[in-house]
Parts: C-alpha cells; structure tokens; sequence
C-alpha cells in the first residue's frame, strides 16, 4: 500500500499515456485529511477515431482526475462551470449522510450550475472504502465527464485482501462521433431511441480494434507472476460490458465500493455506474493480451454499439528483445446476449461473512420497471419517430418522472414550496398485470408525474424491482443514491410474494449501489432507511433516465440534529 505510481518503465511502446494520467494524483496519503480540487468544467478538443471534436472536459482531461481519498478525509471541490451547458456533479456511491446537497442530481438536490456559475461540493468519507467514481448528472454530460474516486482504508487499516502492489483504474466508457448533447437533443425531438455511440473506451482509448486508436492504446505492464488490483469502472452512458482478460483468470474481491467474497470468473459483467475490483496474477506465458469489453444487450430487436474496446496487459519479459511487439491474444468474450452468463457471474456475489440484513420489514414495495410508448394524435409528424408513429417513454410503476424545472426537489422540501412534488408515489403498480407475459397495448402508456415515496427515518425497506415486457425486456442497471442495499433475491419471470421469498439470501447477500433487473426478471433488496434527505432512484442507463425511468424517495427528519439534513451551504446554485 505505500506505492500507487507505476514505477514501471513501458516496454513495447514509448508511453503509458493513459494509466500514468490517471494515476498522476495517487501519491501517498495522510489520515484524515481535507482535499481541496477545483474542477473547470470546459469544452476542450479531444481527437478520437480519426477526428478532434470539442467536448465538454473536467480541467481539459478526459476521463477526469482521480481522486484519491482515505475513508474519514473531507473532499472540498469547487466546480467552476466554464462550458455553455448547465452541469451538476454525483460522486457515485458516497452516502451523503445528511448531506443530500453534495450529492448532485440536477433539480434533485440542487439546481444546476448554470454557464459562468460555480459551486463547491463540501463532504466527508464515512465508514466507506473502495473503487467508487465521480460524474456529471445532468443530461448526457457525463458521457466524457467522469473520473474515478478512490477510498483508501484509514491509515494502518489493512484491506481483507493482501494488497498488490500496483493498482490500476480501468473505466469502461462510450464514445460517439457526434456531440452526446446533439444525440440526446435528436431523440428527445423525435421520441425515437438515441443513435447508439461509435465505440467503447478503456480509460478514454478505443484501442487497436478501431481505426486510428492503435497508437494510443492503453498498455499495462506487469511482471511475471505479480499480482495486480484492477479497480473496474463502468462509466458507459448507455450499455452493461462483458469484460474479459485472454488466458487469465480474475478473483472479485469487491463491488460498489463494498466487500465481496472472493470468487474468480473467467468473464465480468458490469452495469453502468458499478464498480468491480479484481485481483489478476500475471501467471500465464510472458506474452501481450488484450483486455477487453463489449455490449451485454437484452432489450429485443434493439439497436446497439457492437464493436469491442481494448486495453494490452504486457508482461515486461516478453518486450525486453527489442523485438517488433507481438499481436496481443484475443479475449474471449460472451455472445451480446448471454444472459444465462451475465446471470450466473452476478449470482456469485456474496458478502464477506454474516451480515445485518433488516427482517422486519415497514415498507414492503413493488414497483415495476419498463418502457412505454406515447401514443401521437399525429403519428406522421417529424416529433413522432418511435415504433409505429409513437414516442418512447419508461416509467416506475407506471409514473414516467417528471423533473421539476422551476427549483429542486430538496430545495422545495426545505424551503416548503408547495407545488414542485406531490409524495403519492404509489407503493405497489395501480394495476396488477402478467408483467412479463403479452401485456395488452391499451397499458403501455405510463402517466407522468413528480411523486415521490415518504419514508420515516430508520425504517426497512424492502423493494421489489420487477422489469415488465411491455415494448421489450431488458436488463435496467438500477441505482439509489444516498445509500447502498443488500440484494437478498432475484429470479426470471413475475415474482412471486408467496414463493420467492422463502429462497431469499438473508445470510451473506452482497451490497451495492446499483443493480440490476434481471430482463423479464425481478430483484429484491434491502436497507434501512437512515439517511434524510430526497434520493433519486432511477435506471443508470442515461436513455432511460431522460425517459422517466425514475422515482426518489423522501427520507424525513429523524429525532435531533444528528438525524437531520444539514442546512444548505450558501452557494447551492438558484433556479
Ligand atoms: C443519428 O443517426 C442517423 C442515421 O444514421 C443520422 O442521420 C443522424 O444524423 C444521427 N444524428 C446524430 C445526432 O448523431
Ligand atoms: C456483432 O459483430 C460480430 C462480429 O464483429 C458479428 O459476428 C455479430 O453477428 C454482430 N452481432 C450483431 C447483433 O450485430
Ligand atoms: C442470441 O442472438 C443470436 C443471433 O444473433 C441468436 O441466434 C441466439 O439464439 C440468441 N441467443 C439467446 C440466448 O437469445
Ligand atoms: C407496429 O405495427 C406493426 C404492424 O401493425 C406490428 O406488427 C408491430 O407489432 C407494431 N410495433 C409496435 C412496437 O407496436
Ligand atoms: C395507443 O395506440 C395503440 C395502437 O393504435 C392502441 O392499441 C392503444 O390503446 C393506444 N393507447 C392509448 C392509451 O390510447
Ligand atoms: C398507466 O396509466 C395510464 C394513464 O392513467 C393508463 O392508461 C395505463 O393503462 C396504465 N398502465 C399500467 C400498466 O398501469
Ligand atoms: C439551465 O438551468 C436554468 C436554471 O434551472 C434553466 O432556467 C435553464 O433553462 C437551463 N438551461 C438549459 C439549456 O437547460
Ligand atoms: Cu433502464
């Protein structure tokens, strides 16, 4: 744990551009300490696939810095909003413990930060450690604004693991030759599905798969027989990877920030906005292997990006010749649509040893998870492009959220403004239907609203998140912010209340942030509702969220100040 930097000279090629970027800021750290960043949100060239586009960067890098923390430290980062749209900030996964106003959905728990604005996001690592990341959360910004946010233990704090050595962030993202603003702008007019993106990235680089990007490659090198932490981060806006090493085995050793039960795999299947950290011995023949990741899609007869982004893990032995380098091995990876493996890897999951699973459950909710289409009263027009003359639409029992624009739904909660929420959220669906069976058109077209669900502080919650198949089934990486969950059951097929719960995992289920629907399938999880404030729940795919795949909860006050949201800082950007 005393070396973060990749002392290491590259071999094959000249430089490890992309991992030495990364980890520029991984030197050594004190016990609690306060980090001060500033982040210049900034239009900034960025030359891909053959062509210098603009966009929209943290401090001209991209992906963003990384932070790196202890569990205890206090990150203070002062956002300065340099480009021409409205950006918010989300640190992925850090509980905000009565601090809902550094969490950072736009009109969620703040109002944007609009051209020209700044504000400083104020807040303090609590009893979490591991690979969390940061992102934009606002439209599609977070497309080329994200980074990685790292929390070491305390000091003197060992991991359950023995620590290696050399650690490496890998973020997953996607790319697009377009302006992402431009794609989703596209679609919202139209109400059809948004162009899919023109390539994957690891750590900002397509890799040699695609035209243009062999230089630029990102290489790691290891020694044979050393064993490595990949710290893996799906930062895609809209697409779960398979990953995968050629030749090489990988041992889980925590999600979301959170301990697992160690267990090797031969393939990885991540959502967008979760993390994976993996230990890799280099115990194969000194050689080049590509890591590599692609589509994981289940939604039926849907467009995807179906081209594979890859990295090189490069024995230091096997470049020492002064040789032409070899062609690296291919990974094997999993067809687009197998689920039974995705189904399989995410089922291995286990907490580390007993956990504290709430049984008395106070708020027992079913909500389901879907598409929808909008019908046109002029299918013809130009606004009408979904399936037959439709709109695309999705919704969480069958309530498409609506985001408030006048002011924020915590800053309406706070300063008591009637009208921007309503807390009818309905526990259960309004109507009971076979939710993955053939379910009649006349059901397809959600209603809209601002309704959130009202939970006392402390109570357990239990929800079911139950995909239905209207339009298509598919896969939707769920996230709650401000918290994380246990994960006690999932299953294909409309769950069922007198016969699913009898097989939940009440012993050792693993927590996450985010998780997701089996498609045609449901998941339960579970948390004790302890930290005040409006969290957002919604789908992590950012063409869902932008159709109303969302919901929040409203967590009120518990008894005193230790169980209360803290006031508002006095720059909390205004409507
Ligand atoms: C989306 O794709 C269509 C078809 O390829 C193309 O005509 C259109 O210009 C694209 N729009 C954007 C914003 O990428
Ligand atoms: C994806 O690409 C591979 C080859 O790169 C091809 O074999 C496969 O049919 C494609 N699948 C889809 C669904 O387009
Ligand atoms: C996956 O898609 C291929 C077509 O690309 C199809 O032949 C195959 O049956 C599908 N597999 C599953 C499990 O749906
Ligand atoms: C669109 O219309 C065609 C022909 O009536 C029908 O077969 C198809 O199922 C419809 N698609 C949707 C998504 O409604
Ligand atoms: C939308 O249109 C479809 C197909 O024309 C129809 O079956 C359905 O009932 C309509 N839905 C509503 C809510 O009007
Ligand atoms: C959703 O609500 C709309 C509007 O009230 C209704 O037409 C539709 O049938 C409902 N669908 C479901 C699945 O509840
Ligand atoms: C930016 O935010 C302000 C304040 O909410 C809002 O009035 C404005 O319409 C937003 N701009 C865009 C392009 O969404
Ligand atoms: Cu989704």
């Amino acid at each position: 744990m005393e070396t973060f930097k990749l002392g290491v000279k590259p071999c094959c090629y000249s430089l490890l551009l992309a991992v030495f970027g990364l980890l520029a800021s991984l030197t050594s750290i004190a016990d609690a300490e306060t980090h001060y960043h500033q982040f210049v949100v900034q239009p900034t060239p960025v030359t891909r696939l053959c062509r210098t586009r603009n966009r929209i960067t943290v401090n001209g890098q991209f992906p963003g810095p990384t932070l790196a923390v202890r569990n205890g430290d206090t990150l203070v980062i002062r956002v300065i909003n340099s480009a021409q749209y409205n950006v918010t900030m989300h640190w992925h996964g850090i509980r905000q413990l009565q601090n809902p106003w550094a969490d950072g959905p736009e009109y969620v728990t703040q109002c944007p930060i609009q051209p020209g604005g700044t504000y400083t996001y104020r807040f303090t690592i609590i009893d979490q450690e591991g690979t969390l990341w940061w992102h934009a959360h606002s439209r599609w910004l977070r497309a080329t604004v994200y980074g990685a946010l790292i929390i070491y233990p305390k000091l003197g704090t060992p991991y359950p693991f023995h620590m290696p050595k050399r650690e490496v962030p890998i973020l997953l993202g996607e790319w697009w030759n377009r302006n992402p603003m431009d794609v989703l702008r596209q679609s919202q007019f139209t109400g059809a599905a948004p162009n899919v993106s023109d390539a994957y990235t690891i750590n900002g680089q397509p890799g040699d798969l695609y035209r243009c990007s062999n230089k630029e490659t990102v290489r790691i090198p290891v020694d044979s027989g050393e064993t490595i932490l990949l710290r893996l981060i799906n930062s895609a806006l809209n697409q779960e990877l398979f990953f995968a090493i050629a030749n090489h085995k990988m041992t889980v050793v925590a999600a979301d920030a959170l301990y697992t039960k160690p267990f090797t795999t031969q393939v990885i299947m991540i959502g967008p906005g979760q993390t994976t950290d993996i230990l890799l011995t280099a115990d194969q023949k000194p050689a080049r292997y590509y890591m590599a990741a692609r589509a994981y899609e289940t939604a039926q007869n849907a467009a995807f990006d179906n081209t594979t982004t890859t990295a090189i893990l490069e024995y230091k032995s096997a470049c020492k010749k002064g040789l032409q380098p070899s062609r690296p091995i291919l990974s094997q990876l999993p067809a687009f649509n197998d689920t039974a493996t995705a189904t399989a890897f995410t089922a291995k999951f286990r907490s580390p040893s007993k956990v504290d699973v709430p049984t008395q459950i106070d708020h027992n909710l079913f909500f389901t998870v879907g598409f929808g289409l909008n019908n046109c009263t002029r299918p013809n027009s130009p606004r009408c492009q979904g399936p037959n003359g439709t709109r695309f639409a999705a919704s969480m029992n069958n309530v498409s959220f609506v985001f408030p624009r006048r002011t924020s739904l915590m800053q309406a909660y706070y300063q008591g403004v009637p009208g921007v929420f309503t807390t009818d959220f309905p526990p259960v669906p309004p109507l009971q239907f076979d939710y993955t069976g053939n379910v009649p058109r006349g059901l397809w077209q959600p209603s809209t609203g601002t309704k959130l669900y009202k939970l006392k502080y402390g109570s357990s919650v239990q929800i079911v998140l139950q995909d239905t198949s209207i339009v298509t089934t598919e896969d939707h990486p769920m996230h709650l912010h401000g918290y994380h969950f246990y994960v006690v059951g999932s299953g294909f097929g409309n769950f069922n209340p007198q016969t699913d719960p009898a097989k939940f995992n009440l012993i050792d289920p693993p927590q996450r942030n985010t998780i997701g629907t089996p498609p045609g399938g449901w998941v339960a999880i579970r948390f004790i509702a302890d930290n005040p404030g409006i969290w957002l729940m919604h789908c992590h795919l950012d063409a869902h969220i932008v159709l109303g795949l969302a919901m929040a909860f409203l967590v009120e006050n518990g008894v005193g100040a230790s169980q209360s949201v803290i006031p508002p800082p006095a720059d909390l950007p205004r409507c």
